[in-house]
C-alpha cells in the first residue's frame, strides 16, 4: 500500500493574489508562474466586457468593464485562457503544485 497519498488541494497561508489586467484587448501583467491556490484578480479596464476563459472550461468568468473577477487556481499544469468575446486575447500561467513544508526546504534557487 502507498502511504504517501496526495491529499486535497488546501488552501494554504502561502497563496497568493496574482493581478492581472485586461486593457486595449489584452492580458497584460500576467504571471510567467503561479501555484495551485492562488487567486487571479482579473482587472478590466477597458470600456467592453470582457472574459477569463479556461481553454479546458475549468472557469469562465465574465468581467464588466471597470470591474474585476477572481479565479482560484486549483490544478497544476500550463494554465492557457483566453476572451470569449475576443477570441484573439489569449494568455497563459504555468501553474506549479503547492510547496508543501516537508518539501519546502528544498528551494529552487
Ligand atoms: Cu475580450
Amino acid at each position: 500500500m502507498c502511504a504517501l497519498i496526495l491529499a486535497a488541494p488546501s488552501r494554504t497561508a502561502g497563496a497568493e493574489m496574482l493581478h492581472v489586467v485586461i486593457k486595449n484587448m489584452a492580458f497584460s501583467n500576467v504571471p510567467a508562474t503561479a501555484h495551485v491556490g492562488d487567486v487571479v484578480e482579473w482587472s478590466n479596464e477597458d470600456f467592453v466586457a470582457h472574459t477569463a476563459t479556461a481553454r479546458d472550461h475549468a472557469f469562465d468568468t465574465v468581467i464588466a468593464p471597470g470591474k474585476t473577477g477572481s479565479t482560484t487556481l486549483t490544478k497544476s499544469g500550463k494554465l492557457r485562457f483566453f476572451c470569449r468575446f475576443h477570441p484573439n486575447m489569449t494568455g497563459e500561467i504555468d501553474v506549479v503544485p503547492e510547496v508543501t513544508s516537508a518539501a519546502g526546504a528544498r528551494n529552487s534557487r
